[in-house]
């Protein structure tokens, strides 16, 4: 009773801070900074400052809920897990789908994921990864053989040259962008590549405006330059990497000399140039990036010709050096790691692969078959199919997510989610997708468990319980275990704690083997990989093998420029590219109930240039109609010199006006991440606000 202070870490970004909850009498009443986090030190955003105030907000659910003649009542624990049990026992494991949640804990995954596997024997298990940085996974996983951040974020801050492009560190991963503030003290040059001037390209020292969707033309002139220059790196290609003539044959075609390059990308010839001077002389480059990279039906491309420049340069492997590309959701590397995508097992070996297949049969002790050895389908993909009406799936069962809001062209959405058979969400809050949901249970939500979460530098870390869940919410983990018990696998899943999950899994992925819950359950926990029980952890991937590449080298991949699959025409001229703001989280189901964060960004706007703003004759604070292929939405506009020319922006947070009715949900053709940064739109006035 009385005061307690409870060290965890974060529910919102990557970044992976730590703070206390403080209780009162066992009832979180606000956060206290946690001095000793060398991620942090004891330094919050307003989102990890202010992450107490939706644990005990009234709309928290607290009962499972069913719906009867489209109306929710509630029902017991037991009455819900014996219909969802019933239910999935109608189908086979091909008309199942899983989403699994960055948003909860490892255990909670790999719970799960298990499930998914062992009990349903679907691989039809994805998360909000899809539509984040699977383009990386997949382009990292190929050129350097691991999607994850190379370096740590500390060791940002002795880097002397940052290359942040289609990341806005300084809103979305904040104190990781104190960390590049503390390199530029020390003297290094901050270069930021983006269409609009945000808060990152206020304090960068080069700062190109870049059409929305021609990064590749940009990164290959910024190639050739370096190697016009003889920059490049001779002895790191020469020992470390294969594909260096194609690349190189590319690089130099002439629709990549600095002119061409200025042309489709908008960027001044001297600014490429400098761009390549700064990155490839100072001795110590790292690159940053995130969603305006990944997030285009060229993902893959634009991350593999990344990982290209730091190759070419050999900015890997080193302090100060590396690809970083700035995991979003707290808990998206964990879910990754723990196997909650369609064609990997934990640790991510392949589905289709006969051995790790033959592992986890056996080491699961199933009494049956588990999952067949073919990969299961993306949630974008699957949502496509359902659309046109060929996808086989009829119960979807969804644990913190809400694609309702978070979706690509979410007009058909709701279609789609509602012609289900069946549709299970658990969640925190009744979120947008929950209210079309059959059954609803309520989780507990970060406050309320113990487990782990695996943070954007591969740091392993401790969630830590500071207070009960609301009424009869329970821990996802748990959830899941008493339904595997209610479907008759009471053996495979019996635990009681989440260390005992912790400890399961890390016998099961390689990255993790040497840690332990008591291990990690230490300030600062661990960053993988850890091999053995003695092993310090890895702060810095690639120091001198690529280890899961072809003879440990790395891979260069020649990536030639395309453009968007939408262009802007005579009716849709403009382009519209999503993304957030500081203060608001995704489709704002907390941060929205967090008064001091919704206080300071309440309803959406749309960001429109001062010179098209003049040509459509539209004044600040207007009121505009945006409209796409797709659909269309009100919203207030905001006139601004910041934007380039030709595109506008839209926060995806508010579903008053959500930026997804617009999105195009067009996929790159290997990640199958939907193409969120780019659509052509057209903006009409309407009244004043
Ligand atoms: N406050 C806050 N922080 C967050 C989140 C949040 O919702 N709110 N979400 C978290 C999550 S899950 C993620 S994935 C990260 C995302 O973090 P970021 O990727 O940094 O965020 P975004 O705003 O989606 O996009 C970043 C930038 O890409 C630019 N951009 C758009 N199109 C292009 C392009 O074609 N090329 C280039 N070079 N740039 C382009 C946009 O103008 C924008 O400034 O943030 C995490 N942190
Ligand atoms: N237009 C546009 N759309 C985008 C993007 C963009 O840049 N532009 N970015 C995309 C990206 S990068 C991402 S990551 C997605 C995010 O998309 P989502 O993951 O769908 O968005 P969130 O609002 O974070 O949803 C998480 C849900 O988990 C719930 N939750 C929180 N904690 C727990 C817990 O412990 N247990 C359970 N069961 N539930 C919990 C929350 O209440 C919330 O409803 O959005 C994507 N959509
Ligand atoms: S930077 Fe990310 S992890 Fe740190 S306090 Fe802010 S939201 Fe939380
Ligand atoms: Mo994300």
């Amino acid at each position: 009773m009385g005061l307690k202070y409870v060290p965890t870490t974060c529910p919102y970004c990557g970044t992976g801070c730590s703070f206390n909850l403080v209780t009162i009498d066992n009832k979180v009443v606000d956060i206290a900074p946690y001095q000793r986090s060398l991620v942090n030190e004891g330094k919050l955003c307003p989102k990890g400052m202010y992450a107490y105030q939706f644990v005990n907000h009234k709309d928290r659910l607290k009962v499972p809920l069913i719906k009867r003649n489209g109306k929710f009542i509630e029902c017991t624990w037991e009455y819900a897990l014996s219909t969802i049990s019933k239910r999935f026992a109608q189908y086979i494991p091909d008309e199942i789908s899983i989403l699994a949640s960055a948003s909860a804990t490892n255990e909670d995954n790999y719970t799960l994921m298990k499930f998914a596997r062992g009990v349903i024997k679907t691989n039809n298990i994805d998360h909000c990864a899809r539509l984040c940085h699977s383009s990386t996974v997949t382009g990292l996983g190929s050129t350097l053989g691991s999607g994850a951040m190379t370096n740590s974020i500390s060791d940002i801050a002795t880097s002397k040259c940052i290359f942040i492009i289609g990341s806005n560190t300084f809103e979305q991963h904040p104190l990781i962008a104190r960390k590049v503030v503390q390199a530029q003290k020390n003297g290094a040059k901050i270069i930021n590549i983006d269409p609009r001037k945000t808060a990152t390209s206020l304090q960068s020292d080069l700062y190109l405006q870049i059409k929305c969707g021609t990064d590749v033309a940009l990164l290959n002139a910024i190639m050739q330059e370096i190697i016009t220059n003889k920059w490049h790196n001779t002895d790191f290609i020469s020992k470390r990497c294969y594909g260096y003539s194609e690349l190189k044959n590319e690089v130099l075609k002439p629709e990549y000399s600095l002119e061409s390059a200025s042309t489709t990308t908008g960027v001044p010839i001297d600014k490429i140039k400098l761009a390549a001077k700064y990155y490839a002389t100072s001795r110590a480059s790292t690159i940053l990036y995130a969603m305006g990279i990944t997030q285009h039906t060229v993902g893959v491309d634009n991350v593999k010709a990344l990982a290209d420049l730091a190759m070419l340069t050999g900015n890997i492997g080193k302090p100060g050096t590396g690809v970083c590309p700035l995991r979003g959701q707290n808990n998206v590397q964990g879910a990754c790691d723990v196997g909650c995508l369609p064609d990997v097992f934990p640790g991510y070996q392949p589905v289709e692969d006969s051995d790790s297949h033959l592992k986890f049969k056996d080491k699961w002790g199933f009494p049956d078959e588990i999952c067949d050895p073919i990969k299961g389908l993306e949630i974008t993909v699957l949502m496509k199919q359902l659309a046109e009406g060929v996808s086989k799936c009829k119960l979807m069962y969804i644990m913190g997510e809400n694609p309702m809001i978070s979706d690509a062209n979410i007009g058909h959405v709701k279609h789609v989610l509602s012609n289900l058979d069946f549709l299970i969400v658990q969640d925190i809050f009744m979120t947008e997708t929950a209210k079309i949901a059959d059954i609803v249970l309520p989780a507990a939500c970060f406050a309320e468990k113990n487990g782990t979460q695996t943070s954007t530098e591969r740091r392993v870390q401790r969630v830590r319980k500071a207070q009960e869940p609301p009424d009869k919410a329970k821990p996802d983990w748990k959830i899941i275990t008493e339904l595997a018990g209610k479907m008759g696998y009471k053996e495979q899943f019996p635990y009681k704690d989440p260390s005992e999950i912790f400890n399961e899994l890390t016998h099961l992925i390689n990255l993790y083997s040497g840690m332990s819950y008591s291990r990690v359950s230490k300030p600062d926990g661990v960053q993988w990989p850890c091999p053995s029980l003695t092993h310090p952890g890895t702060p810095i991937l690639h120091t001198s093998t690529f280890n899961n590449m072809p003879n440990n080298r790395s891979q260069m991949f020649p990536i030639s420029y395309k453009t968007p699959a939408e262009k802007p025409t005579k009716e849709y001229p403009h382009l519209l590219t999503t993304g957030r703001c500081l203060f608001q989280w995704h489709t704002g189901t907390m941060s929205r109930k967090s008064p001091s964060l919704e206080t300071e960004v309440p309803f959406a706007w749309i960001e429109i240039n001062d010179k098209d703003a003049d040509e459509l004759k539209i004044t600040n604070n207007q009121v505009v109609k945006v409209k796409s292929r797709r659909g269309e939405i009100n919203i207030t506009a905001k006139i601004t010199s910041n934007i380039m020319k030709g595109i506008v922006f839209i926060p995806f947070h508010f579903k008053e006006a959500a930026a997804n009715i617009l999105t195009n949900n067009a996929l790159d053709p290997e990640s199958k991440i939907p193409e969120y940064k780019v659509c052509a739109v057209k903006i009409e006035p309407l009244g004043t606000s």
